[in-house]
């Protein structure tokens, strides 16, 4: 059984398609999902759906929550029909994931809902962004840190010694491998494989793959962006 982690999507479907194919998944693997599989790119609501399909399809699937899937329920929970709409399909180019009157498809929300905001494996902590470890009271239970949080610091008797991993941060290639090659206390798998033309920050030769670690062999497999358009 191999053990399967998976950064930030961000709608690029068919990357995530390829580095499915190029892992070669087996249902007696866990694949686990670092949250934002929506927004950015252009088919965000495809990735959800290929999830769900995993899932339906009885492969093991453990779903984390991105901010952007936080901010999408956030934003439905606070519902006003004209800044809704503008917020998903202008804004973030998710329009996919509503219906033709503007309000969310009811599988998308409940997806959403479902997710969780971290993972506690034997010798792992798996979140989006990372934990509120300035405040130990609060470390498991401040949801927003969670999914918000840049950079992911570390705290090594709150966070038990096990090394974490997080996605939301963009990191470069060369960040994300010397921090495997050297077994780092934190592992960003975040290389913004949305980003393959420009970013108005990041070198985008440095960027634009999506990044999964095999848990058991860490071993890093990579799936260069190949969305059209
Ligand atoms: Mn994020």
């Amino acid at each position: 059984m191999k053990r399967f982690v998976i950064g930030d999507i961000h709608g690029c479907l068919s990357t995530l398609k390829a580095l499915i194919e190029k892992i070669a998944l087996s249902k007696n693997d866990q694949i686990y999902f670092l949250g934002d599989y929506i927004d950015k790119g252009k088919d965000g609501a495809g990735v959800v759906d290929f999830v769900m399909q995993l899932q339906q399809e009885n492969y093991k699937v453990f779903a984390l929550r991105g901010n952007h899937e936080e901010n999408f329920l956030y934003a439905y929970k606070n519902y006003n029909p004209k800044t809704f709409v503008k917020f998903i399909r202008t804004i973030n180019k998710s329009g996919d994931l509503l219906e033709d009157d503007g309000l969310p498809k009811q599988k998308y929300l409940n997806f959403f809902q479902k997710l969780d905001y971290f993972f506690e494996l034997d010798n792992f902590w798996l979140v989006h962004g990372g934990f509120n470890v300035a405040q130990p009271e609060k470390c498991f239970t401040d949801t927003i840190t969670m999914v918000e949080k840049k950079p992911a610091e570390y705290h090594e008797e709150l966070l038990k010694g096990k090394t974490l991993i997080h996605g939301h941060q963009i990191h470069y290639l060369e960040k994300i491998t010397t921090a495997i090659e050297n077994k780092a206390k934190i592992i960003p798998l975040d290389n913004g494989c949305v980003h393959n033309v420009r970013h108005k920050i990041y070198d985008v030769t440095k960027i634009g793959q999506l990044a999964c670690l095999e848990l058991n062999s860490f071993e890093l497999f990579l799936q260069k962006n190949i969305e059209e358009g």
